[in-house]
């Protein structure tokens, strides 16, 4: 069982929007467990704030850190920082659009941990020494600006959610995905053979698998390199492979 605890400002944001697909599933099937909890919670004084200004001046409030260091030791027992959350496979991330870029990489190794906590940022900033003493990881879903970390955590949640063992159930396997190859996955068709002028091409309709696998896996990487250049820079192509793609651009 993998337990989720956000940090959040917003609570309400997460009312229902774990309750759907795979995540519903692995959830009543009892492989997570996810609770939202209010930051505010953790404060002393009687306006719950939270924010403060950011010394050297600038536009803004920067989340104090108190409540959040708090947050974290009351939800994982543990006040050590982060060598003691590793220590016992726990996972303190902190969402923040200076973090490192999530991946399926990461994502696999947090699916592995049997605690994780996120903090989520907001856009203005968190002050610097949750990430320096208190996160595990300090993570981004990608380059764009959000005005907190509430989306990001809902997509944290999923993509980890579906990488742990079960969570897909017996009919689908993440082995077979985007990106477990280093590549975009192959187009994907299915009835009407024609559909307004477009035809579903023509080799997935003759039955041959090994014509199909070899269609598919040329396909994908058409559009890796169409829209992934920087995913196809990495691909190993086999001789006949590099072949193929030349002549297809001719
Ligand atoms: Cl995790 N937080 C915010 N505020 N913006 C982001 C982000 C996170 N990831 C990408 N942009």
């Amino acid at each position: 069982m993998l337990r989720f605890d956000i940090i959040t400002i917003f609570p309400e944001f997460f009312r229902g929007v774990f309750d759907f697909g795979i995540v519903r599933r692995a959830r009543a099937a009892g492989l997570v467990e996810v609770a939202a909890h209010d930051l505010r919670g953790w404060t002393h004084d009687r306006h719950k704030v939270v924010d403060d200004r950011p010394f050297g001046g600038g536009d803004g409030m920067v989340l104090k850190p108190e409540p959040i260091f708090e947050a974290v030791e009351s939800l994982t027992g543990l006040t050590g920082g982060a060598e003691s959350f590793r220590q016992a496979s726990k996972r303190v991330v902190l969402l923040s659009p200076q973090g490192r870029q999530l991946s399926q990489a990461l994502a696999a190794e947090l699916a592995g941990a049997e605690r994780v906590v996120v903090v989520c940022g907001r856009y203005e900033g968190v002050d610097e020494r949750v990430s320096e003493g208190l996160a595990t990881d300090e993570v981004s879903i990608g380059d764009y600006v959000l005005s907190g970390g509430e989306p990001a955590a809902v997509v944290l949640v999923d993509a980890v959610t579906r990488l742990i063992p079960g969570a897909l159930g017996s009919e689908t396997s993440a082995v077979n995905e985007s990106f477990s190859e280093g590549i975009l996955d192959f187009p994907n068709y299915t009835r009407p053979v024609e559909f307004r002028g477009r035809r579903v091409p023509e080799i997935l309709l003759s039955g041959h698998h090994a014509e199909v696998a070899r269609w598919r896996r040329r396909a994908a990487l058409r559009k890796t390199r169409r829209n992934r250049p920087d995913l196809f820079a990495g691909v190993e192509l086999s001789e006949k492979e590099r072949a193929a793609l030349d002549e297809e651009d001719e």
